[in-house]
C-alpha cells in the first residue's frame, strides 16, 4: 500500500520545484478534498448542505450550498501552508492575493487555479462531481497581478482533480505520466490505485449533450453521426453524466472523447479556460491524448480573462484529430 505522500517523496527526482512545497501543497489539498468527501457522503441526510444558498455565481448559475462550502473550505486549506500566493475559483470574481506571514509575499510561489466543485448541478442526485486544480510558479516577484493568473496552459506545473464517486479518488501530473489515489475513507489516506494512467488502444466512447444538437457547428453535427455509424472498428457508444471531472474519468479510463462544442447559445463555450479545461488538458496529453478548442491546443491559449470559456475536446489523439477535421468543414448549417 502507496501512500501518496511515500509517491512525491520517491519520485522527488521528477518534480524540478521544492519536493517540501509541493508536499506542503498536496497536504492542503488532501485535507481540504477529505473535509468536502465527508460532507459529499452525507449530503443527503442534511438539509444546510443540499440545494441553493439563493445566490448567483459570478458565473450567472445558482451557486449551490456545497459549492460554497467547498470553496471556503479549499481557500482556508491553501492559505494555511505558507506555499501558496494566489488562488483564483470559478466561485470568486476576482482572485485571492495570499499574505505570507512576514506580509511582503514574496516567498510563498505558487498560483492554484480551482474549480471546487465541479457539476454541482448534479449534487442533489447522487451523481459523481469533482474538484479540478492547476497550479502555476508565479511570475512577479513582489506583488502578484492577474497576469501570474493568466498564463498558458503548458506552464502548469501540477493539475490533477478529486472525484467523488463510487469512491474518492484523487488524479494528478506533474508533467511525468498521470497517477490516481484512492482514499480509504475510514483511515483518511489515499493509497496509489491508478498507476501511470493512459487512454487506452481501444476508443469506445463519445460524451457530449445531444440535447443540444440543433444549436451545434456542422462540424460537431457531422462527428455525432460518424460516431453512430455502424462500423466494424467503431461501435461507438454514448456516455454523459454532465460532470467534466466524471466523464472525463470514465474516458480516459474506457477510451473516449469529451465535446463540449460552443454553439448557439454559448458563442464561446461553456467550460472555463483556466480551472477546467486547462487542467484536464494537461492530464490529457500526459496520458497519451490531445486536448483542443476544435482547432488550436487547448494548452497554447493565451488567457485574456480569469473566468474565459473555450469550447472544449479531449480524448484520443486519432478521435480528437477526427473531429478537428470535420471541423474544418462548414460551421453552422
Ligand atoms: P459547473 O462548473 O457550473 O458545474 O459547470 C460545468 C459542468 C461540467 O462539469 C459539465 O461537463 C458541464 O457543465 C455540463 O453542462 P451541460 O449541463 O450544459 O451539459
Ligand atoms: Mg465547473
Amino acid at each position: 500500500m502507496y501512500t501518496l505522500g511515500e509517491f512525491i517523496i520517491d519520485n522527488k527526482d521528477r518534480f524540478l520545484y521544492s519536493t517540501e512545497s509541493l508536499l506542503r501543497l498536496f497536504s492542503s489539498i488532501k485535507l481540504a478534498a477529505k473535509a468536502i468527501n465527508k460532507e459529499v457522503n452525507k449530503a443527503g441526510l442534511t438539509k444546510t448542505i443540499i440545494g441553493s444558498t439563493g445566490i448567483i455565481n459570478i458565473q450567472g448559475e445558482k451557486q449551490q450550498k456545497l459549492d460554497n462550502y467547498a470553496h471556503k473550505v479549499f481557500i482556508e486549506s491553501l492559505k494555511s501552508r505558507n506555499v501558496v500566493c494566489g488562488i483564483a475559483s470559478e466561485e470568486e470574481k476576482d482572485f485571492i492575493i495570499i499574505k505570507e506571514k512576514n506580509d511582503n509575499c514574496s516567498k510563498n510561489e505558487y498560483i492554484v487555479l480551482l474549480d471546487p466543485l465541479d457539476g454541482s448541478s448534479n449534487i442533489d442526485v447522487n451523481v459523481p462531481i469533482g474538484t479540478i486544480f492547476s497550479v502555476y510558479i508565479r511570475k512577479s516577484s513582489v506583488n502578484i497581478t492577474l497576469e501570474d493568473f493568466l498564463q498558458e496552459g503548458y506552464r502548469q506545473i501540477l493539475a490533477g482533480y478529486i472525484i467523488y464517486g463510487s469512491s474518492t479518488i484523487l488524479v494528478y501530473t506533474i508533467g511525468n505520466g498521470v497517477y490516481g489515489f484512492t482514499l480509504d475513507p475510514t483511515i483518511g489516506t489515499f493509497y496509489l490505485s491508478h498507476p501511470n494512467i493512459s487512454f487506452p488502444k481501444k476508443e469506445k466512447i463519445y460524451s457530449i449533450n445531444e440535447g443540444n444538437y440543433d444549436k451545434f457547428p456542422i462540424g460537431i453535427k457531422h462527428f455525432i453521426k460518424y460516431c453512430q455509424e455502424t462500423n466494424e472498428n467503431r461501435p461507438y457508444t454514448a456516455r454523459y453524466i454532465g460532470s467534466l471531472v466524471g466523464d472525463f474519468h470514465r474516458n480516459m479510463i474506457q477510451g473516449g472523447i469529451y465535446i463540449y462544442p460552443n454553439h448557439y447559445d454559448c458563442p464561446h463555450g461553456k467550460l472555463r479556460l483556466l480551472y477546467e479545461c486547462n487542467p484536464i488538458a494537461f492530464l490529457t496529453e500526459q496520458a497519451g491524448g490531445k486536448a483542443s478548442d476544435g482547432t488550436t491546443r487547448i494548452l497554447n491559449i493565451k488567457p485574456s480573462s480569469l473566468h474565459q470559456r473555450t469550447p472544449f475536446i479531449c480524448g484520443p489523439i486519432n478521435m480528437v484529430n477526427k473531429l478537428e477535421a470535420f471541423m474544418k468543414t462548414n460551421y453552422y448549417e
